[in-house]
């Protein structure tokens, strides 16, 4: 009889996502793999995560790290085997984590049998993806794809028919067409295959372009030509019903949607717990912030606009996922923080806002000790199959070769997968061998054993704000109102009615001045407001003190410091209650 401790609710956990290619390796194959993350479970329990999220780890060859499976049912070798991945699921257990798997439906690898057996007219497989007839040099529709350029690529190779297939993504990535009743009875059957092995969630990639209401041309647009056939269509929504009713719900599994270009009214569909569809979505607004209509077209950051941007979800959303940094988006802190002079008061800045939204909160490997990225000197040293392709298609719209690396080197996803640096040892603790992309070149100054332990640091400021997010149920539970958002500066409040009734309100000066409440807000604050957590704050006392306190924790004012002078020193966040 396991004597797991039971996984808590989705919606009160803190959910960890790991990049397992970089997370840890345990072979020596400069690859990190399933047994690495077996191995760096008891640091992962201190910090206090409750569920990994693993970018995917299924048999895969790699074009996109993963996001091409090739087969659902099976471990990429370079990750460990089906009896890793089960060790690893029980001994996270053991440890009261669970494990979300992450699921490409939109997509498979061209190695996958199934697309190969497509690729023949006859077989029972064609219409499993959108194959159609296309003469040499004409794409069967105007759409363009998500790593820039055409989507459509004709088969010429030997055996091939000659038509063309769809893929929004790397010409590795055919779109599987999901009017095909066998693909949705195939995908019922992977995710029993895996809930029965025991995982607790999903990810579910690129989830609201699985539908395509048609192949015809699209509006020309700077972005995604065609999207209007695809982009969260209503019959998405009856088949993630479908999925929910057959294969998530009766294994209780949860669901958080990537969904891309996702807006507010959609995102609302999406996740009417009434409408059983999905459980959250990731939005993409606030990650918005520093760009132009694309990622790659960047203009300077403003908090405002971040800050705006994650109020108005906040506000017309009852519950969803929050994060601010995943394995597509450069590191946080160079981008909306300050990295030169204020490191690690900007990342705990964004730690704070991260754990005390409304909603479920998800830190990206390494988040949690600052990392930066964007230390590349060459396109040579990146591996992303975007960066390449989208480096491409600036070259042929004569962008100068300078400029065009200087916008991928900003941007470039790989800015997130760079190597866990776990020590200042041999390539950071992470491999043995040689790593499959490089560490960033600080890494003997920022890592892992640099932080653990140390007071104020980064990791332990992480791991005392997810332990006062166990200790107060306000900030899990509690409704989101804003008190002032204007420029750099951002309040709000957590509340709930009880009993017992309870309120923190939570400031954030993201700008590298002091900066000084105005009296309008002053005034609308209440009189007794103690401070119960200042990134500025290195002892690491809070939490210490607020056990001690926990029932008369809103009325007393503890330790007697009344520090809320009305004043916010650079980057700022302090809860106060
Ligand atoms: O990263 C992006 C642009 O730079 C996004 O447009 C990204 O492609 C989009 O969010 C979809 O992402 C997901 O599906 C992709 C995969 O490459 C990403 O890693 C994954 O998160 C295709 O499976």
């Amino acid at each position: 009889m396991s004597t797991a401790p039971p996984l808590v609710p989705w919606r009160d956990a803190v959910i960890y996502q790991i990049y397992p290619r970089s997370f840890q390796d345990s072979d020596g194959d400069g690859v990190g793999d399933l047994n690495g993350i077996r191995r760096r479970l008891p640091e992962l329990e201190r910090l206090g995560v409750d569920y990994l999220w693993l970018s995917p780890v299924y048999a895969s060859p790699g074009v996109d790290n993963g996001y091409d499976v090739s087969d659902y049912y099976a471990i990429d070798p370079l990750m460990g085997t089906l009896e890793d991945m089960d060790a690893l699921i029980a001994e996270a257990r053991e440890r009261g984590i669970g494990i979300v798997m992450d699921l490409i439906l939109n997509h498979t690898s061209d190695q996958h049998a199934w697309f190969q057996e497509s690729r023949d007219p006859a077989s029972p497989r064609r219409n499993w993806y959108h194959w159609c007839p296309s003469p040499p040099g004409q794409a069967p529709n105007n759409w363009t794809g998500f790593f820039g350029g055409g989507c459509w690529t004709r088969d010429d190779g030997p055996g091939g028919s000659g038509d063309s297939y769809l893929h929004l993504f790397a010409p590795g990535q055919p779109d599987l067409n999901w009017a095909e009743p066998a693909v949705f009875d195939t995908f019922v059957d992977i995710i029993r295959f895996w809930t029965d092995r025991g995982v607790a969630g999903f990810r579910l990639d690129v989830i609201n372009v699985l539908w395509k209401d048609s192949l015809a041309d699209g509006r020309r647009s700077l972005i995604l030509t065609g999207s209007e056939h695809y982009l969260s269509r209503p019959h998405l929504h009856t088949l993630l019903q479908q999925l929910r009713r057959q294969a998530f719900a009766p294994a209780g599994a949860f669901t958080v949607g990537e969904t891309v270009f996702v807006d507010l009214p959609a995102a609302r569909q999406l996740t009417a717990p009434e409408r059983e569809e999905l459980d959250m979505v990731f939005p993409f607004e606030h990650m918005e912030s520093d760009q132009i209509i694309v990622k790659w077209i960047t203009r300077p950051f403003h908090p405002r606009r971040l800050f705006a941007a994650l109020r108005r979800w906040q506000e017309n959303l009852d519950w969803n996922a929050v994060y601010l940094e995943n394995h597509d988006q450069p590191r946080l802190v160079p981008r909306f923080g300050d990295a030169r002079r204020y490191p690690v008061q900007s990342a705990t800045l964004y730690a704070v806002l991260l754990l005390t939204l409304r909603g479920t909160p998800f830190i990206y490997q390494g988040q949690e000790l600052g990392l930066l990225g964007r230390d590349w000197e060459s396109l040579d040293e990146l591996q992303d199959v975007e960066s390449h392709q989208v480096y491409g298609v600036m070259r042929s719209l004569r962008f100068p070769a300078r400029l065009a690396w200087f916008l991928i080197r900003l941007k470039s996803r790989d800015n997130a997968r760079q190597p866990y640096p776990w020590s200042a040892e041999h390539e950071g603790g992470f491999t043995s061998g040689r790593p499959w992309l490089r560490l960033h070149r600080a890494y003997r100054e920022h890592n892992y054993a640099a932080q653990a332990g140390r007071p104020g640091s980064v990791l332990e400021q992480y791991r005392l704000l997810l332990e006062l997010r166990r200790l107060l149920p306000v900030l899990r539970e509690g409704s989101f109102r804003s008190l002032y958002q204007t420029g750099r500066l951002f309040v709000y409040e957590r509340r709930t009615a009880g009993p017992p009734a309870a309120r923190v309100i939570v400031a954030l000066n993201a700008g590298s001045r002091p900066l000084a409440f105005h009296r309008s807000l002053v005034r609308r604050l209440p009189d007794h407001l103690h401070v119960i957590y200042s990134n500025y704050d290195g002892e690491g006392g809070t939490v210490d003190r607020i056990k001690q306190e926990e029932a008369g924790l809103f009325t007393a004012n503890a330790d007697g410091r009344h520090l809320f002078a009305w004043r916010l020193r650079p980057w700022e966040a302090v809860i106060l209650a």
